[in-house]
């Protein structure tokens, strides 16, 4: 399959599990089983598929051919070279193609002299007035490859103020040429870009040296990276570096996800070579490559994406076959969408079984007592009014029992809710804030790597103890949680699924990681930095920014254990508690008469009816949510749109 009907079946998979939740909404209101959190949880999940999207990147020294290559996988049909591609430096700023629904198509600027201020670019994407807007006239083909001129644009400025600016200058006092823009968006309607596809172009490794948050934050989140290597240029020593400390730490991340292309192999022909002698220098070329970045000959795919573009325009499809483009094609649509879809399947998916698993476990308790309820019923039939008169006696005892234990939660719950803002007040993102800022402010007076790296690895040793407060607040909380439940369970068979425990390890892992970014990114670029305070201070607000964001998440996880750790056992005794009173009252009326009694028995055998169907409904659900079949892609699209 392409890339184009995977990315649609892909779309197809999140719309078919969308629906499956709607329906688990419904499920749960019918049967009186809806909640704050659960319901919080399912608009979360919903939201989640909705803004899913993938995003490529392209990464590479410049004159490449990354530009090329974009035209050449998404943009043949618009007949020209539509983003603009020259040799020597063309793409000057960093450039993400993707489809904006709520405006007209459009390419929005940043100015670079915005680098001057303490803002990231995420921070000034929820800004639009702060970019320069173009509209782009898709009709016009010409309109738009004019429009994108833009990108290529530079100026001139002294030596000082590129430093300012955190741009690597020539050292003499002479001037500098620079970007224009630091950033640039561009919204058009390509069905791939529709269907939440983002191609995220970049100019050479000067660029991913001094902008961070490219670094840091844009290409190791991208869910492929394309690293594209020239024939004609054989692998350089700045290619070996952009491969080293750049490209490696994507690997490691994303082991499947990195795609190596050796492009222009094109130019490795000459008239006067056979086929036969060509293909053999390109394989030559392709072990080389391979070689040189210990790579399996495999993870590189050798092509040339000048001829894939002229091919697909004047639609040729043997030169396209001879450029060997399709390989990568396949290459994306194979390996990116999968891995995609286990993300999800690990973040919404998961979520939501485990959700359905509990609402079934209520459902089934509810069985299990009308069931239980029915065969009381059954016994009472035969049995003298004395009897009948003892059953309730002892029902009544029970229910004294029972109503005991129930104080006693309510008691349990508020020593864990005080627990819990224990917790809250230990991982608050504001009281991090403050950490993070006082270790900037360490790192600004001593303005050299080797301060940066020690300020930071003060600050994280900072933020790693606070952490380790938090364990025995949660050890506390969890010996609580575990006694309520045992008691239930011992007193009055009461056995629902305890919600996982709030979990410290995953931040410790993800604020290690961070770190390790961090001190890589400042070896990297040390020489960049070093005096160059604008750059310095844009990297450790980069991190800092990401190492607040984990305390969020772990507040926020907090905040969720809060109300899902007691939630579906109150569920169950106040499910019980009703059960109880309305078995007193059956045994009441049974005292009163023999015919209450068939009547009684009848509506109890309706309830066992509705409450299996319900099961087999929730079934139904979790199988849609599980395995979602979308046999043809287009009779889907048609029932979709029906
Ligand atoms: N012969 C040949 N030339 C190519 C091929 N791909 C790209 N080129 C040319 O190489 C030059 C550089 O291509 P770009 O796409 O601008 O390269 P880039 O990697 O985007 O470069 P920057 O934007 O400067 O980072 C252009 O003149 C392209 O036409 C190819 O497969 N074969
Ligand atoms: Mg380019």
């Amino acid at each position: 399959m392409n890339l184009d009907t995977q990315l649609r079946s892909y779309d197809l998979w999140k719309q078919s599990m969308a629906n499956a939740i709607h329906n688990y909404q419904s499920w749960l209101d019918d049967s009186s089983l809806s909640e704050t959190e659960t319901e919080l949880m399912l608009i979360k999940n919903l939201r989640l598929l909705e803004k899913d999207n993938i995003t490529i990147a392209f990464a590479a020294e410049f004159s490449r051919g990354k530009t090329e290559l974009i035209n050449a996988l998404f943009f043949s049909s618009a007949g020209i070279r539509l983003l603009p591609s020259s040799p020597g430096r063309t793409t000057m700023c960093p450039t993400e193609l993707f489809y904006d629904a709520k405006e007209a198509p459009y390419l929005r600027l940043l100015d670079i002299e915005t680098r001057s201020e303490d803002r990231t670019i995420d921070d000034y994407k929820q800004d639009a007035k702060q970019w320069t807007h173009m509209e782009l006239d898709c009709d016009s083909p010409e309109q738009m490859q004019d429009t994108f001129l833009e990108l290529l644009k530079t100026k001139t400025v002294s030596a000082e103020r590129a430093k300012q600016l955190g741009l690597a200058g020539s050292d003499d006092d002479g001037e500098v040429t620079i970007p224009y823009w630091r950033h640039a968006l561009i919204s058009f309607p390509h069905p791939l870009l529709e269907k939440g596809l983002t191609v995220l172009d970049t100019p050479g490794l000067n660029a991913l040296g001094s902008e961070p948050e490219l670094t840091l934050s844009m290409l190791p989140n991208a869910q492929a990276m394309i690293f594209v290597l020239a024939a004609d240029t054989d692998v350089t020593q700045s290619d070996m570096t952009m491969w080293e400390q750049h490209i490696q730490v994507y690997r490691n991340k994303h082991p499947h996800g990195l795609a190596v292309v050796l492009n222009k192999i094109d130019t490795l022909n000459d008239e006067l070579m056979s086929d036969e002698e060509w293909i053999q220098s390109i394989h030559k070329q392709t072990l080389e490559t391979a070689r040189l970045l210990s790579l399996d000959e495999q993870a590189i795919f050798p092509l040339s994406a000048k001829q894939a573009l002229i091919a697909k325009i004047k639609k040729d499809d043997d030169a396209l076959q001879t450029s060997r483009l399709s390989g990568l094609e396949n290459f994306l649509s194979d390996r990116i969408l999968s891995s995609q879809k286990e993300i999800l399947q690990h973040k919404v998916v998961d979520e939501v079984v485990e959700n359905i698993a509990l609402a079934g476990d209520a459902i089934n308790s509810r069985l299990k007592n009308v069931v239980k309820h029915a065969e009381e019923l059954d016994g009472i039939c035969d049995k003298s009014e004395e009897a009948t008169g003892e059953l309730l006696l002892v029902t009544r005892k029970e229910q004294t029992i029972y109503n005991k234990n129930l104080t006693h939660l309510k008691t349990s719950r508020h020593i864990f809710y005080t627990q819990i803002a224990d917790l809250l007040e230990a991982v608050n993102p504001a009281r991090i804030s403050d950490i993070v800022i006082e270790g900037r402010n360490q790192m600004l007076k001593s303005w050299t790597s080797f301060g940066i790296r020690q300020g930071m690895q003060n600050s994280f040793d900072g933020l790693n103890t606070l952490l380790k407060e938090t364990l025995i607040t949660t050890r506390t909380s969890t010996k609580l949680l575990d006694a309520i439940y045992k008691r239930f369970k011992d007193e009055h068979d009461i056995d629902v699924e305890q919600p996982a425990a709030f979990d410290i390890t995953i931040y410790q892992q993800q604020l290690d990681h961070l770190l390790k970014k961090g001190l890589e990114f400042s070896t990297s670029s040390s020489a960049a930095m070093t005096g160059q305070s604008a750059l310095a201070k844009r990297f450790v607000d980069t991190i800092g920014g990401q190492a607040v964001s984990i305390f969020e998440q772990a507040q926020s996880d907090v905040n969720t254990w809060k109300s899902t750790a007691l939630s579906s056992l109150i569920r169950e005794v106040n499910e019980q508690k009703t059960f109880m009173e309305s078995k007193l009252e059956s045994l009441r009326n049974v005292s009163a008469g023999r015919e209450e009694l068939d009547v009684k028995i009848a509506q109890n055998k309706q309830q066992e009816k509705d409450l299996q169907a319900k099961l087999d409904a929730l079934q139904t659900i979790l199988n849609d949510i599980q395995s979602p079949v979308i046999t043809n892609v287009d009779e889907g699209l048609r029932s979709v749109a029906s």
